[in-house]
């Protein structure tokens, strides 16, 4: 997969393309990582990418002259054959999920815009963007951040980014429920000590364990979770006697 990015501030995204699994993915050749700035596709002598908003109000709008010409230069002559999706970030997006992440890393190419200020011209919403995707109901300063999380969620699902240790099988949002809690040595830090059952090496306990642990805390953190979470009828049970410390009203 290849993915650009158009950004404002190219910087930020320096420590996130070198660090981790994804530099790795680059270096594999999984993905393969640009970033743009768009201040770069300005021809004015002061660079301006930014305009008042046209009916007055706070603050400034991106022009759309140099997203246009930044997206139009990146296009290859092949993409017409390929799956690409240009995303503008922006709090008018649709919701990101990790069903959203799986449904992006079945393209072949994203281009990420950054949306800064208080906004992007609608001309490039409309006429540019083919998705439109918001991380959560928080303000940011802009969307480098959302530009991150999505390429950082969409690349673990690409095949050979994750090695056999770290594979996405077992995370927790696929599998519909919270994790269990998690302990290393030592076996006691400070007062508090590693649950018996974890160290007693008997495996079927452990994992009934585990389950009980996850299906407890989904309840009690994320009840909304266990709609879509395949339970058994002893542990519906279970959620429903944690469930009346969240819902007292049930
Ligand atoms: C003046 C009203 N603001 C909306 C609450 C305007 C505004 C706020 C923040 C316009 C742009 C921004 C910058 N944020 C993003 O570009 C952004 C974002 C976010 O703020 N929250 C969650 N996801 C995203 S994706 C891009």
């Amino acid at each position: 997969m290849r993915i650009d990015i158009l950004t404002l501030f190219p910087k930020m995204f320096e420590d996130f393309s070198s660090t981790g699994i994804f530099q790795r993915a680059v270096e594999n050749k999984l993905v393969e990582f640009n970033i743009w700035n768009i201040r770069d596709y300005t021809h004015d002598k002061h660079h301006v990418v930014d305009d008042y908003p046209y009916g007055g109000g706070a603050g400034m709008v991106m022009k759309p002259e140099p997203i246009f010409e930044a997206v139009e230069s990146i296009r290859q002559p092949d993409d017409n054959d390929k799956k690409v999706s240009i995303i503008l970030t922006t709090p008018q997006g649709r919701l990101f999920s990790q069903t959203i992440a799986a449904e992006l890393a079945e393209y072949d190419r994203l281009i990420i815009i950054c949306g800064h200020y208080e906004g992007v011209d609608e001309r490039v919403h409309r006429h540019l963007a083919t998705d439109e995707i918001s991380i959560g109901d928080y303000v940011l300063s802009g969307g480098e951040p959302a530009a991150m999380v999505i390429t950082d969620a969409v690349t673990r699902l690409i095949p050979g980014v994750l090695g056999s240790d770290e594979s996405a099988k077992d995370d927790s949002h696929s599998a519909g429920l919270l994790e269990y809690p998690q302990y290393t040595r030592p076996p006691l830090f400070k007062d508090w000590e590693v649950p018996e059952i974890l160290l007693s090496g008997n495996h079927g306990e452990i994992a009934r364990w585990r389950r009980r642990q996850a299906i407890i805390r989904t309840a009690e953190r994320r009840p909304e979770l266990l709609d879509k979470a395949e339970l058994s009828a002893e542990e519906i049970k279970l959620v429903n006697e944690k469930g009346k410390k969240v819902s007292p009203e049930e």
